[in-house]
């Protein structure tokens, strides 16, 4: 199994850090990408992944798996332990929805103000935004005050228990970053989480 990532990138983090929380990263090849050197682009990689993206996993039979959450999926599958995604219906779908929700209604927002905003994303956000940037960044902020105010009754994003759901909110935080904007410092209970999931280790 050979999975492509770039450290630092949100998405291939996820596969990462879902590995390492699992403590299976010994158990797949790891081949970096640079997407700031567009190495994503070229051609040997566009038969790797077809929408020249990142993370990638190239399974044994010659399986191309291009989609994050659908290599978490696989890997839960192949190392049931630790549980990550849920052990039954209820707490299955339970983590979907939250999982879900950091992902379409924080995540991609935050990265929709991101790429349409950062000079350093105009080669690749081709026109950049300003209107889109401006909406995507009041969603995301809004999201952040809604999780927060969740953490404040919960431990966990979902279910009560460490599931792929915090691991995707911890990476959505952290890289809020390249805005210079730190959401688990501005809001309390969001940042009383931060620190104990960033005290799990599965960060590196
Ligand atoms: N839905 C995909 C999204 C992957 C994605 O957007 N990856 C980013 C890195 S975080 C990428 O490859 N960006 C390159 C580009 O936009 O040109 C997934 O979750 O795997």
């Amino acid at each position: 199994m050979k999975l492509y990532h770039s450290p630092m990138a949100p998405n291939p983090d996820r596969v990462v850090f879902f590995l390492r929380a699992k403590g299976k990263l010994d158990q797949v090849e790891l081949q970096e990408i640079s997407i700031m050197n567009q190495e994503h682009k070229k051609e040997d990689y566009r038969e790797v992944s077809p929408f020249s993206q990142v993370p990638a996993l190239i399974l044994d039979d010659g399986t191309k798996l291009t989609e994050s959450r659908a290599i978490c999926t696989y890997f839960e599958g192949i190392f049931p332990e630790p549980n990550l995604m849920g052990s039954d219906a209820k707490e299955k779908a339970l983590i979907e929805m939250w999982d879900r929700r950091v992902e379409l209604m924080f995540f991609i927002q935050f990265a929709t103000w991101f790429r349409n905003s950062h000079p350093m994303m105009a080669p690749l956000e081709v026109p950049q935004s300003a209107e889109a940037a401006a909406k995507a960044e009041k969603a995301a902020r809004k999201m952040a005050e809604r999780f927060d105010q969740h953490l404040a009754t919960h431990e966990f994003v979902a279910a009560d228990r460490f599931s792929i759901a915090d691991i995707t909110l911890f990476i959505a935080c952290g890289f809020c970053r390249v805005m210079k904007w730190a959401p688990h410092k501005d809001l309390p209970d969001l940042g009383r989480w931060y620190q104990a999931m960033a005290a799990r280790g599965f960060a590196g």
